[in-house]
């Protein structure tokens, strides 16, 4: 097989039309707001409540995930107190658990959707437990029910960690509106996206005026500061590039599902290679009540070694797969020692995620599922 002419990376932020952007920044100029809870802020916000489908008082908007994740956290109160997450994710996850004061403690996943598993988590709870960090990794939805049950069993916020799961519903509603609080990634390389940004969902709308006065300093005059608040606002332009993909998310969604039915329809008859399955059957979840975002294209390999081989050889081709989510958090320094995942350590050294965005072509998409196979020496 010939390698690619054109570079092709794991993922490509989707680009409005530039004379739409340059149209929209008109109201910028005009109403001479940058930033600060600006005009264009409210109208993005307006309209994720209304795709989401929840009122305008239960979500916020942040400059990052990463900061969204760490304002609401620490506006749950949980400095000083264990935090059970996964150590498969992408390292902000635990960051913004440590970095509000929190100690994370990490559990294993499940080996099917590979979401944090919640039977692994109550093992660890203990009285210094205040809450949990479940990822919906890959768009993939946690066992919401299980979680549920922890939460009232013992008390525990649950804050998922969605960075990935944007436009994903289920049992018809946003996935948003299961636990205590979401975080939502609008990142470039999410198929959502706002330059940067980062969107909290919660179920107490009372948290609204907390969470706004910690991203903007925790003041609330020029001569009143309450706490030790943090400047996490999301400005007017990213909030005017959110609108405009805002209108294509959903179009954006549906190309990537015929993405990854291409990439299945190449894997199905293969012994060594799979899909990594969105839904766990440890769970109630059935795929009827389960809308998917296909944020990513995650297969697993028989083992390290093949997984590493086609992650080298790929960029032979010119295609640039990633190891998300390798290596285990408990392998950066930060987090080192702790518990064992064994899922999560398996999961790691097998997994790929494969190029997904919405200009490559289903062409070009049956191609890199050739190569793979070719390298991993799949015959069917
Ligand atoms: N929780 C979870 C579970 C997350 O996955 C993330 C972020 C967060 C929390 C935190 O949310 P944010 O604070 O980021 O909103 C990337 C992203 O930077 C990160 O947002 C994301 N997760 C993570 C999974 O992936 P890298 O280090 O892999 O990014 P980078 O620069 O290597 O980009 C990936 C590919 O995309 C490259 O091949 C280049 C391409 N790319 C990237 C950008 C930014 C472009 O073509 N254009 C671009 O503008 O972390």
């Amino acid at each position: 097989m010939e390698p690619f002419e054109k570079t092709i990376l794991v993922t490509r932020p989707y680009f409005p039309p530039l004379e739409d952007f340059k149209k929209a920044c008109e109201k910028i100029w005009q109403n001479q707001y940058l930033t600060n809870n600006g005009p264009v802020l409210r109208e993005f916000q307006q309209r994720l409540a209304d795709y989401l489908r929840m009122d305008v008082k239960n979500l916020d908007l942040f400059n990052n995930g990463t900061l969204a994740l760490e304002v609401g956290l620490y506006a749950l109160d949980l400095s000083g107190y264990d935090v059970i997450t996964t150590p498969f994710t992408f390292v902000a996850t635990a960051h913004a658990i440590k970095r509000i004061g929190a100690n994370p403690v990490f559990a294993d996943i499940d080996p099917e959707n590979l979401c944090l598993d919640p039977a692994a988590c109550e093992k660890l709870i203990t009285p210094r437990t205040k809450a949990i960090v479940p990822v919906h990794v890959y768009g993939h939805p946690c066992d919401v029910d299980g979680f549920a049950r922890l939460s009232e069993k013992y008390g525990v916020k649950i804050i998922y960690d969605a960075a990935h799961a944007f436009g994903v519903k289920l049992r018809d509603r946003s996935i948003a509106a299961y636990g205590d609080m979401s975080m939502f990634s609008f990142h470039p390389t999410k198929l959502f996206h706002s330059c940067e940004g980062g969107l909290l969902t919660f179920a107490d709308s009372s948290l609204q005026a907390k969470l706004e006065q910690l991203r903007n300093f925790a003041i609330l005059s020029e001569t009143k500061c309450i706490d030790v608040g943090t400047n996490a606002k999301m400005n007017e332009l990213q909030a005017t590039m959110g609108n405009l993909c805002m209108n294509a998310v959903d179009r954006l969604i549906a190309y990537r599902r015929s993405i990854h039915e291409t990439y299945e329809k190449a894997f199905a008859r293969c012994e060594n290679i799979r899909m990594v399955n969105p839904i766990s059957g440890n769970t109630n979840i059935t795929p009827d009540d389960f809308s998917r975002n296909d944020a990513y294209c995650p297969v697993l390999f028989k083992d390290f070694e093949t997984r590493e081989k086609v992650y080298k050889e790929l960029k032979k081709y010119n295609v640039f797969a990633r190891r998300y989510f390798y290596p285990l958090l408990t392998d950066f320094t930060p987090y080192l020692g702790g518990n064992e995942t064994p899922v999560a350590k398996d999961a790691a050294a097998r997994v790929l995620t494969l190029p997904t965005y919405d200009n490559l072509s289903l062409h070009d998409v049956e191609k890199i599922a050739s190569i793979v196979k070719e390298i991993a020496g799949e015959s069917k």
